[in-house]
């Protein structure tokens, strides 16, 4: 295929519902920065789109959960990602926002486009609605009993206990999150896109890359696990799927009364808004970006996102006609963090933000070490400890060693002019040229691991002519050789700033601030002659500090104390009861005297206790959380005139209170200060 004339590279929306973690950075924006940054290098026209997706029941369950409204929502976490994809270097073109008017005007119009050319089919169907809040309810607020596994937390869409895909209706007593009744099923009538009639040409596109039985793209350039995904879900058979809901957060139907377009319809469409308004700002005709077979569509993602990206979003481009479909959608595995799973629910996570605050200028640490684990081909694994020895082993000794040996040499021997060429470099010049011209073949084909390490292998040859060669040794006896060295190593470092550009914008400036040679061009680059002798660089400041043990033990240690347990739900409170009520309870401090498991029980200690100058028995269901003889001598709480009762053959008398913590620990009460035993509790 002949090259484009123009690329559109887009990275997912993320949704406005919580900060960015590393795991998005390693899936979906990492990997488009350094291929857009890369197709820069070289000159190419590129446009770079994304921005958050606000829409969906996504955002409304955050909003609810907070006690604020969708739009508060949004607009913080609009501002607070935005922030920290352009402070970690992610070079955005356009990071704009599906709540805009631009936007809503964008999908309104390319919804009804759609429907007057026959796209939609109409379906009417019963769907519940919550008649206390006088509301259609998303799958999300839809809870019940699975009917699989009878977890009685199950979700509308799915049940996060057995893992099963369920419809709400499938639910046993379905109960609405908004009020708390029961839901009842009414009619209404959805606009749904029957994919199943592009199943053939959709499976045309995914196999073979072809499209109106002509080629458009390469289909072996393809991800095995993405073509693997799209190809099982087109046997699975395509189905009908609601391009509309009934919800008041969205983009409203047009001149329809309390409906939204469906969130994956109104989101990828954000991308088209996106380009639009970045080029309307700049100059540019969006339509070229778009709707010209010269141009080059990418999509970068994460594989959550796949038939979305894949099947969906291209069905709804080709019927509208004159839309670009995807070249390649690289979508990226998952990244987990010190042995489990990213969870933005459970807090486990590294925040972008805070990474940002707590390491400050250090983006390219990060940077290098999500390219180097980025999850390509398969789940990856994020440990601070791996961090620590990446950046120290690696970027400090290698590239940042290599660099500032070069620079203090320089100085101190030639007062901070390039030396003459007077060695033969050409073996060390013929590696490195080989490695740089690598780097781009592997971006281009989303190698993007491979391509880092090419790029920092440039820094590895000259570190080896260093230490082999040590100029700081030759430099009273051999003169010439030491110049010809140190020239040698100049160029090294000046292909080095432009190769790692894509991965370490940050090194990648300071390299060409200090070497005072900018505008190095992707193409331009020949090691044997890159910089002229005699040319005068300026200073170059530490580009890596270690990464300490402290550093690292901070960090684990914030994240374990961050880390939520799964949310269990706060019992609600009983009915009142009153003060005489209340008065008729005799609760009292007791004493444990003596302590044993009940026989054949897991859960039962029997209990002696002193309650003043009397002593009872009482079987207490304690003995998972308390050994024996971790309870004599404790104080407890002690309803003390509750029926006595027969339990496993032994008579209980009253009771010992306790609380529970979601763990389901058990936790016995003391008094604060010294109490006597048998003393009243009121
Ligand atoms: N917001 C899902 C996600 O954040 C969704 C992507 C939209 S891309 C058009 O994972
Ligand atoms: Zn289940």
């Amino acid at each position: 295929m002949k090259s484009p004339k123009r690329h559109l590279v887009t990275s997912a929306l993320p949704y406005a519902n919580g900060p960015i973690h590393i795991g998005h950075i390693a899936g979906a924006y990492l990997p488009a920065d350094i291929y857009v940054r890369y197709l820069r290098g070289k000159e190419k026209d590129v446009a770079f789109i994304c921005g958050s997706d606000e829409h969906g029941a996504a955002i409304t369950l955050r909003a609810k959960k907070e006690g604020k409204t969708p739009r508060e929502i949004v607009d913080y976490y609009h501002k607070l990602m935005g922030d920290a994809f352009r402070d970690f270097g992610i070079s955005f073109d356009e990071y704009y926002r599906t709540s805009s008017p631009e936007h809503i005007e964008m999908s309104q119009q390319i919804f009804l486009e759609l429907k007057e050319k026959g796209v939609f089919e109409t379906h009417r169907s019963e769907q519940y609605f919550d008649a206390e809040a006088q509301q259609f309810l998303a799958d999300r607020y839809i809870t019940g009993t699975c009917p699989k596994c009878s977890n009685e937390k199950a979700y509308g869409d799915q049940c996060e206990k057995c893992g099963s895909t369920l419809s709400p209706t499938e639910l046993i007593n379905p109960v609405s999150t908004l009020s708390g009744s029961t839901p009842v099923l009414k009619e209404t009538t959805h606009w749904y896109l029957p994919m199943q009639h592009h199943s053939k040409w959709v499976r045309d596109f995914i196999e073979n890359g072809k499209l109106n039985g002509e080629e458009h793209h390469d289909a072996s350039k393809w991800k095995s696990h993405v073509v693997g995904q799209c190809l099982s879900w087109i046997d699975g058979g395509l189905q009908a799927r609601a391009m509309t809901r009934d919800l008041d957060w969205g983009v409203p139907v047009p001149g329809e009364d309390g409906k939204v377009l469906y969130v994956w319809l109104d989101a990828p469409i954000g991308y088209i808004t996106n380009t639009k308004v970045w080029a309307e700002k700049n100059g540019k005709n969006w339509e070229d970006y778009w709707k010209n077979d010269e141009t080059e569509l990418v999509h970068f993602i994460g594989k959550d996102n796949i038939v979305f990206h894949c099947i969906i979003f291209p069905i709804i481009l080709k019927a509208h006609e004159g839309f670009n479909l995807p070249v390649n959608v690289p979508a990226n595995e998952f990244m987990n963090l010190e042995g489990d799973k990213i969870s933005t629910s459970r807090n486990w996570a590294v925040w972008l933000h805070e990474y940002l605050e707590d390491f400050p200028n250090r983006q390219d640490e990060m940077r290098y070490v999500l390219a180097s684990i980025m999850p390509e081909q398969k789940d990856s694994e994020f440990t601070w400890n791996d961090f620590k020895d990446r950046v120290n082993n690696e970027l400090a000794d290698i590239v940042g060693n290599f660099v500032n040996r070069v620079f203090v040499l320089t100085h101190k021997y030639y007062g901070g002019k390039v030396s003459n060429p007077s060695f033969d470099a050409s073996a060390q010049f013929e590696e490195a040229q080989a490695a740089f011209n690598q780097i781009g073949e592997k971006i281009e084909t989303y190698r993007f691991r491979e391509a880092q390490v090419l790029a920092i292998q440039l820094a590895r040859i000259g570190n080896k002519l260093l230490t082999e060669t040590e100029p700081w040794k030759l430099q009273k006896t051999e003169p010439e050789k030491t110049e010809g060295i140190l020239n040698a190593c100049i160029q090294l470092v000046a292909a080095l700033s432009v190769a790692l550009e894509p991965f370490l914008p940050f090194t990648a400036k300071k390299l060409k601030t200090g070497l005072q040679w900018e505008g190095l061009k992707w193409d331009e680059v020949n090691v044997f002659q890159l910089i002229p002798a005699g040319h005068a660089i300026g200073e170059m400041p530490i580009l890596f500090q270690k990464i300490t043990d402290e550093e690292v033990a901070a960090q684990v240690a914030k994240l374990e104390a961050s880390k939520l347990q799964p949310e269990v739900e706060m019992e609600s409170i009983k009915p009142n009861v009153s003060f005489e009520d209340f008065q008729n309870m005799d609760l009292r401090i007791a004493e444990v005297l003596e302590a044993q498991r009940v026989p054949k029980t897991k859960k039962l200690l029997q209990l002696k206790l002193r309650v003043g100058t009397e002593e009872r028995t009482v079987i207490s269901g304690i003995a998972e959380s308390y050994e024996p003889e971790q309870v004599v001598g404790k104080q407890v709480l002690y309803l003390a005139n509750l029926a006595p009762r027969e339990i496993k053959g032994v008579a209980s008398s009253g009771m010992i209170l306790m609380a529970e913590n979601n763990k389901g620990e058990l936790s016995l009460l003391s008094p604060e200060r010294p109490v006597e035993s048998g003393n009243t509790v009121r």
